[in-house]
């Protein structure tokens, strides 16, 4: 130990701290300054930015021994709090620059330093600036993190005045549409919002330290476990095993679908039998520090007999390829398009044209700045309390409840502030371990996943293996499609047919084509188990959809724009299920790009050079929010002294479920005259809000806003005098009336789904589309792509709140950038980290990052929203490749297009 005296926001503290500690644990272990958080740990995300000195520095890396005596320190703590906030506090909020907000305190802190030493920077400067301090976020695109530092400059050089920045709202005070900042984003900015890690650090005394024993193999037979010398080491409480579950030590995957060949009992909570992929959960270290449960870890032996490990679906699918869960065959689920007439006949008509081609979307990562988290603790009433990431809760309720061993109401499902998913939580991940050791101790327990067993062990995208071909007129009309897919599940079979089904539901949607037969499968592998990932599916089918248009184009002769615009849907047309889209906007959307496209193809081809070639590529996508119907929700709206409560389970990954009740509530409830301020919001934890249903699909300002509408318009209705006007609360009370008001959502009649035999039905009530353009430049010496713009026109309805939705298209349209050029996980000794899984770093991203709408008002969505979460993700992948194509004649079809294959493709060319 050594003693050290720092100066920490301003005040001297004496610290007797182990020399090898890092400032990060310091800070936040020992002072509770858990404002600085921690994400990647190991100085790739900037999460746990300080100053010290002067200078930026990454606190997670920084050893206590390298802190100099009457160091200064400055933490968020220190930069503003919310009675008093820095400019670059202010500027992040009126910019939306905290979604989640986990990146938020590095990245102000990392722009203070900057702003220290320049008021007066570039935005290269400041791109340059986080770039070098490796300030990383992966929800919003960065766009709107540099307008925050620009305006922040502006603020501190005296140039606006705050009044001036701050939205002004129409006479009927409607938030509905606004800019209004997000209720959550004042704790985000100050570094006072607890996430789960953080909470955790302030968990009673005695709370249990977990750490998992985890494969290092993809497939064994488990033979032994002994945990007798990891139950002698230091520290060690219990070490868990799957004896100690009490329950199934299932989880189950709730199959969706009655002819799925499994019955989605098969992902073990503990291994018992079997591993099935790398880094499978065999015991849980429970300990006294997190340092004691690892030491222990170590020490539990685990006897395997290993078994072929198939790492993709080709390899799960051979004929000789054991079944992964013996019993079940590794093709679990089949699904089929059967739209008009036969296709064969088509295709071999020798006046049609036909083109055809393989593609691969893969197991593209997360990548959520927080790592998983959680605790668990045994409540006053016998109920085991989980708190986690969860986007589910009451989904992972019932996945959980029976594996455990729980009656259902001896469980509680809470969601911690979550430092995004983007659909990796819509599996439980830690849920079931943390429940377990709650119950196998009886003690308060606390998990924090490393980024290593993040990326590891966490659901990844289920990469898609297409084949697809088009067959159109000599004019470019399409008449007939025939597609083959196989789904790459990994082991897990939880929703991996109803991934699957959006295969049948968008590859080749957008466009009219009357005529389609397709296959796909679902395929159990050894590799990472497939988890929802923001637009599920639709990557994948857009990505074969929207490249072969491009390739039917050059086949054609055809500009692409043109033959898309040709085949888009118009009135009357359908979609591949054969039901009409709720609304016809892909004409006005196209429209809309077309002068941009013309401008952009223009100065490619004057700005390209030898060396550096330019290309202008486009895309549409076209995605469903919600679940496959009939889906629904539920929300409660109770009347109170101080104004109304909304109670609902919209859980919030980041994209601002706190924002989208707020602005819904308070439009349902303009006649009553209230003020945002008034309306309190009680969310997600299945003890006290009903079930709103998973934060997933993009269906949660649809399903979950139209019953918070419903909720409201119930209470507007309860509360009413025969005079039209409204009874005070107390009033209400005196009067003996009800001040609590349900509101229950079903989609309407005749949405039905797909009928399992010809994929054909009405699967969703309400659509978002999306037309893409993307800029880029590909150095032909290297085989880089570079991006110099990206556009994206959506038609995702109105708009509930316009930073959100602005902020979502934005970080939405960058996962696709990375998905295009760099990420991917694969390798499992190589893609282990941030940089190595490719995630986008600000100087990735262009300058020119444009959003732009037309809001077609949805009949079915509250207020004639539609959804939006999933939208910029369908397919600007698609638009970089078609780019990529056009500034060099190199086409992509198995992603991500990394500078090797892109030369590859060059040297082949000569
Ligand atoms: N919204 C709006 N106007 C509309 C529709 C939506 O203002 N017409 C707002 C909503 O109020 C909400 C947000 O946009 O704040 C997204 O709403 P919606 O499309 O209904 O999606 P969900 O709330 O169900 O969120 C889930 C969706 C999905 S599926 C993933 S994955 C995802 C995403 O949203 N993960 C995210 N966005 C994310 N954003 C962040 N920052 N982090 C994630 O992990
Ligand atoms: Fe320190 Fe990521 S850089 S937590
Ligand atoms: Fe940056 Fe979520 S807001 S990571």
């Amino acid at each position: 130990m050594i003693n050290k005296s720092i100066i920490i926001n301003g005040v001297r503290q004496t610290l007797i701290v182990d020399e090898e500690v890092t400032l990060a644990n310091v800070l936040r272990g020992q002072l509770h300054l858990t404002g600085t958080k921690i994400g990647c740990g190991k100085a790739q995300c900037g999460a746990c930015s300080v100053i010290m000195d002067g200078k930026v520095i990454r606190s997670c890396v920084t050893k206590m021994k390298r802190v100099p005596d009457e160091a200064q320190i400055t933490t968020i703590e220190g930069v503003g709090t919310q009675k008093e906030l820095h400019p670059l506090q202010l500027a992040w909020m009126i910019h939306g620059g905290a979604q989640c907000g986990f990146c938020s305190p590095g990245f102000i802190v990392s722009a203070k330093g900057l702003l220290d030493e320049n008021t007066n920077p570039t935005r290269e400067e400041v791109r340059d600036w986080f770039q070098r301090h490796r300030n990383a976020c992966r929800c919003t695109g960065y766009k709107p993190l540099i307008d925050a530092v620009m305006t922040a400059a502006r603020l501190i050089r005296g140039e606006v005045k705050v009044e001036e920045l701050w939205e002004k709202l129409p006479q009927d005070g409607s938030i509905w549409g606004s800019n209004y900042i997000r209720p959550s984003a004042l704790a985000k900015v100050t570094g006072t919002c607890d996430y789960g890690a953080d909470l955790g650090i302030k968990m009673p005394c005695g709370t249990l330290q977990l750490k998992l024993v985890q494969a290092k193999v993809s497939h064994a037979n488990i033979l032994s476990i002994d945990t007798s010398e990891a139950e002698k080491m230091p520290g060690v409480y219990k070490v868990i095993t799957h004896k100690d579950v009490k329950g199934k030590n299932r989880i189950t995957g709730l199959i969706t679908f009655p002819n799925n060949k499994g019955d989605g009992w098969d992902r073990p909570i503990l291994c018992d039998e079997k591993v099935f992929q790398f880094g499978d959960a065999i015991a849980i270290v429970a300990a006294d520090t997190e340092e004691h449960a690892q030491a222990a870890v170590e020490k539990v032996k685990v006897e395997l007999e290993i078994l072929p490990a198939y790492m993709s679906a080709p390899a799960a699918m051979a004929d000789d390829a054991i079944e992964i869960h013996p019993g079940t065959p590794n093709i679990y689920w089949e699904t089929k398009v059967i739209k008009g007439e036969e296709t064969a006949p088509i295709m071999e008509d020798s006046e049609v044209v036909v083109v055809q081609d393989d593609f691969y979307v893969g197991r593209q990562p997360h990548l959520p700045m927080e790592p998983d988290v959680g605790f668990a603790y045994i409540d006053d009433q016998e109920r085991v309390v989980v708190h986690s990431k969860s986007i589910g809760i009451h989904l992972h309720h019932a996945m959980i409840a029976p594996g455990l061993g729980l009656e259902p109401d001896k469980l509680v499902l809470v969601q911690n502030p979550a430092g995004g998913t983007f659909g990796y939580k819509f599996s439980p991940t830690i849920e079931a371990l943390l429940g377990v050791a709650a119950m196998a101790t009886g003690k308060p327990v606390f998990l924090n996943f490393d980024y290593y067993q993040q990326i590891t062990y966490t659901g990844k995208r289920s990469p898609f293996f297409i084949n697809l071909k088009y067959g159109a007129t000599k004019e470019g009309k399409l008449l007939a499609m025939e597609a083959d897919w196989s789904v790459d599940h990994g082991p897990y079979s939880e929703f991996g047919d109803l991934v699957t089904l959006r295969g049948s539901q968008f590859i080749g949607a957008s466009y009219m084509i009357p005529n389609i037969r397709s296959n796909g499968r679902t395929v159990c592998t050894n590799h990472a188990w497939g988890s929802a990932f923001r637009a599920y599916g639709s990557p994948q089918s857009l990505f074969a959809t929207e490249v072969l248009m491009d390739e039917l184009a050059e086949k054609l002769g055809m500009d692409p724009f043109e033959l898309r615009y040709k085949n888009i849907y118009r009135p009357g047309d359908t979609t591949p299920t054969g039901c009409q889209p709720d609304v016809y906007s892909l004409v006005e959307m196209m429209d809309k790009l077309r002068p941009l496209y013309d401008a952009a193809k223009e100065k490619a081809r004057a700005e390209s050079t030898a060396d550096k070639k330019r290309g202008v590529g486009i895309s549409l996508g076209a995605y469903g929010a919600g679940l496959d119907n009939p889906d629904g929700s539920e929300a409660w709206a109770d009347y109170t002294e101080t104004g109304v409560t909304i109670f609902n389970a919209w859980e919030d990954h980041g994209q601002g479920a706190d924002m989208g009740t707020l602005a819904t509530a308070h439009q349902a409830l303009l006649p009553l005259g209230i003020k945002p301020e008034q309306i309190k919001l009680v969310m997600n934890d299945t003890s006290i809000t009903p079930a709103s249903g998973p934060a997933g699909g993009s269906r949660s300002q649809v399903m979950v806003g139209n019953a918070i509408k419903i909720a409201c318009e119930e209470l507007l209705k309860g509360i009413q005098k025969p005079d039209g006007t409204y009874r005070t609360y107390a009033e209400q009370v005196e009067a003996g009336l009800p001040t609590h008001f349900i509101g229950k959502y079903g989609t309407p009649a005749g949405y039905n789904g797909c009928d399992l035999e010809t994929g054909q039905g009405a699967p969703f009530t309400t659509y978002m589309y999306a037309a893409f353009m993307s800029e880029v430049e590909v150095d032909v010496q290297t085989g880089k792509t570079k991006v110099l713009g990206m556009t994206g026109i959506f038609d995702v309805g109105t708009l509930a709140n316009k930073l959100v939705v602005d902020g979502q298209m934005y970080g939405g349209m960058i996962q696709g950038l990375g998905l295009a050029l760099s990420e991917d996980f694969e390798d499992l000794n190589k893609h282990i980290d941030l940089i190595s899984c490719g995630l986008p770093y600000p100087k990735d991203i262009p300058e020119k990052l444009v959003v732009d709408y037309v809001m077609t008002p949805r009949e079915h969505g509250p207020f004639g929203a539609s959804g939006v979460g999933e939208a910029p993700l369908t397919s600007p992948h698609a638009s970089i490749i078609n780019g990529i194509t056009d500034a060099c004649g190199v086409r992509i079809t198995r992603l991500p297009a990394l500078p090797e294959k892109v030369l590859a493709g060059l040297k082949a060319k000569q």
